[in-house]
C-alpha cells in the first residue's frame, strides 16, 4: 500500500486540475530535513563550481554534468512518480537549474513561458522550495489555464538570465495565483504555464531548485540537451 502511493502520489483530483490549470502543488513532497539537506548540497556544489553567489543567482545542471548529490534529489522516486502520472509512464529528466535570490539580488523573474528557452515537445518542470517562499521573498506567481495558449515573448535583458517576457498588456484580464509555499513543497507546470516570480524584497535569501522532464515516448527536436537520464519506461530519444 504505502509502495502503491510512492508510485502514484497524486489522486484523480489532482491530475484533473494539473490538466485544468496547468500546475499543481504538492505539500511537503520533502520533509522539512530533506529540504534542508538538499539546500545545503546545492551551496555546496555551487560553492565547488566557484558559482556561488555568481551574478546572475542562477546556476544549471544538465544531466551529463550533474553533482553526484544533486542526482539523488532530482531522480527521486517521489517526483518520478507524479511525472509519470503527469505526462505518461516514459519519464526522462533533462536538467536542473538552482536560483538564488538574496538581499543584494532580489529581482523578479518576468513573465514568461519555459517552453520558448527549448522548444520541441512539452517539458514539466518541478519548483522545489528549499526555503519558505512568500510573495515577499519572491515566490512564484503562475496564471491558471495559459499552458493552453502560446504567448507572443519579447526579449529584455536585465542581467539573470531572464532575457524573455510576456509583455504586461498582454496579461490584461488573466488572474494570477501567487504560489506561497513552505520548505519542501514542491510545484509541478506545464513548460506554457505563464508563471514569473514576485521580487525578494525581505532582506533574507531565498533558495530554489527547480528541475525539468519530458515525456521519453516522444521525439523531442529541441536541441538544447544532449542528454537525459530515464528515470522509468523507454525513451526514443537517447
Ligand atoms: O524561482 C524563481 O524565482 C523564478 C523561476 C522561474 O521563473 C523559472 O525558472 O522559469
Amino acid at each position: 500500500m504505502v509502495e502503491q502511493h510512492m508510485r502514484h502520489p497524486l489522486t484523480a483530483a489532482q491530475i484533473d486540475r494539473y490538466h485544468e490549470d496547468g500546475f499543481i502543488i504538492v505539500s511537503q513532497l520533502f520533509g522539512e530535513d530533506e529540504a534542508l539537506a538538499c539546500k545545503q548540497q546545492t551551496i555546496d556544489a555551487l560553492r565547488e563550481l566557484k558559482e556561488l553567489g555568481n551574478r546572475s543567482g542562477v546556476h544549471v545542471w544538465m544531466s551529463d554534468g550533474l553533482d553526484p548529490n544533486l542526482r539523488r534529489w532530482v531522480t527521486d522516486e517521489r517526483i518520478a512518480g507524479i511525472v509519470a502520472q503527469l505526462v505518461g509512464p516514459n519519464v526522462e529528466f533533462l536538467s536542473v537549474k538552482s536560483v538564488f535570490k538574496h538581499r543584494d539580488l532580489r529581482f523578479a523573474s518576468p513573465w514568461h513561458q519555459d517552453w520558448f528557452y527549448w522548444r520541441g515537445t512539452n517539458k514539466i518542470s518541478v519548483w522545489v522550495a528549499l526555503d519558505d517562499a512568500m510573495a515577499e521573498n519572491g515566490c512564484l506567481r503562475i496564471i491558471p489555464g495559459t499552458h493552453h495558449t502560446v504567448y507572443e515573448m519579447e526579449r529584455v535583458d536585465a542581467g539573470n538570465g531572464f532575457v524573455l517576457r510576456v509583455p504586461d498588456n498582454a496579461l490584461q484580464g488573466q488572474t494570477p495565483v501567487t504560489a506561497a509555499v513552505r520548505r519542501g513543497d514542491a510545484i509541478f507546470f506545464h513548460d506554457l504555464a505563464l508563471h514569473g516570480s514576485h521580487e525578494n524584497s525581505s532582506g533574507a535569501d531565498r533558495w530554489s531548485l527547480i528541475a525539468t522532464y519530458r515525456d521519453a515516448a516522444l521525439k523531442d527536436d529541441s536541441d538544447v540537451w544532449k542528454s537525459a537520464i530515464v528515470l522509468s519506461g523507454h525513451s526514443v530519444n537517447v
